[in-house]
């Protein structure tokens, strides 16, 4: 089967791969979409640290064509979204309502691109062994995954549109719903209306925010902002933004603020924006050497919150919650066929990743026939 493999540096492209056998637990899913992340590109990149050579994709929807021989969950036939976050339930963790951070299917492990008996799933033609993104590997025409990476979608939803739940909206709309607690007539500031950022304010529309303030430096993202329930856009290579949003909230600064690029600068800004008790909620992914560095005594005098939001996941049980956002979405609350602005084929893989680094999509989203 074909898939995206990541081999070098910004070396990547397709390659024909030995998918093996489903393991006892796990399902093996035929492919219907798969989204571009950024993340993706991290690891092409080289920015998120990945062994290589690595199946790229951890944001798709399926059909899951053979299940393991212990799946209690799923049968042939099901159509599923993939969660890179799954949950077991059982463990210390999930017990103690940290589901995100389930002990079963640690992060770490993740990241090597394995599975949970610590092995792969693909082989090349000579038998060497190719690592899968997340445990998940899904730009690909077909994944194997564990039955706790997957969350059953109704066959009517179509799968280009369910696809991008699975990363890009969870971990948005988690950070403004989940991290943010954003409760009605909340006021929320979003800083960076990428994939995450556009989601961070769908969430926050969807949790009654009267206002969502969205501050980026591309107008075409802007525009899309506004499609999707910005109330106020702010060109941040314009404005000074701290200051409009001060103005704009009266002189007190908002409720919630989301920071969805990971660097320093924003993520005090998006501080600076809050009002006093308000909460900063920070989900961009920053390099791993960078540090912010607060006023202690501001900090405690204004009684302000700053938030990590676990990125790798929606802030809260992932596998509920996308099934919670594939129910927004046929209730007609969440917008999905705005965000897939472009689809691929994957052996279009390069163009779709120039696409990305020009900003020239919502989304882009690979199909499978
Ligand atoms: C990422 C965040 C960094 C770890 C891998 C997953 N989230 C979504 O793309
Ligand atoms: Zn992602």
């Amino acid at each position: 089967m074909k898939a995206v493999v990541v081999t070098g540096v910004n070396e990547f492209g397709v390659e024909d791969l030995e998918l093996l056998p489903p393991g006892p637990k796990e399902v093996r899913v035929d492919m219907k979409a798969c989204g571009l992340c950024m993340s993706d590109h991290h690891v092409i990149s080289g920015g998120l640290p990945t062994p290589l050579p690595c199946v790229l994709g951890h944001e798709g929807a399926g059909v899951i064509a053979e299940v393991g021989d212990q799946v209690t969950q799923f049968q042939v036939g099901d159509h599923v979204v993939l969660n890179f976050s799954p949950a077991c339930g059982t463990c210390v963790m999930c017990k103690r309502g940290l589901s995100n951070f389930c002990a079963s299917h640690p992060l770490e492990q993740q990241m090597a691109g394995v599975y949970t008996d610590g092995t792969t799933r693909h082989k090349r033609a000579d038998g060497s062994a190719v690592q899968s993104f997340l445990g998940v590997g899904c730009m690909a025409e077909e994944a194997v995954v564990h039955q706790d990476c997957c969350v059953k979608a109704d066959p009517s939803i179509d799968m280009k549109y369910a696809c991008v739940v699975s990363c890009g909206v969870m971990t948005g709309a988690g950070a403004s719903i989940n991290t943010g607690q954003v409760r009605p007539g909340d006021t929320v500031a979003v800083f960076g209306c990428g994939g995450v950022g556009l989601n961070a304010i769908q969430g926050a529309r969807i949790a009654g925010a009267p206002m969502v303030i969205a501050v980026d430096l591309s107008a075409n993202k802007l525009d899309l902002a506004k499609k999707l329930g910005a109330t106020h856009m702010i060109k941040g290579d314009e404005e000074d933004a701290v200051k409009k949003i001060h103005e704009i909230t009266g002189g007190l600064g908002v409720d919630v603020a989301i920071e969805c690029v990971g660097i320093p600068p924003l993520i005090h800004q998006a501080y600076a924006s809050t009002r006093p008790l308000g909460r900063t909620v920070t989900v961009g992914v920053p390099a791993p050497d960078k540090e912010i560095k607060l006023n202690a005594f501001e900090l405690t005098a204004t009684g302000r919150c700053m938030c990590g939001h676990k990125a790798a996941g929606s802030g809260a049980n992932s596998g509920q919650f996308i099934s919670s956002l594939l129910g927004q979405y046929q209730a007609g609350n969440l917008d999905l066929d705005t965000l897939v602005s472009q689809t691929y084929k994957i052996e279009d893989v390069h163009k779709a990743v120039e696409d990305l680094l020009a900003n020239a999509n919502a989304r882009g989203v690979f199909v499978f026939d």
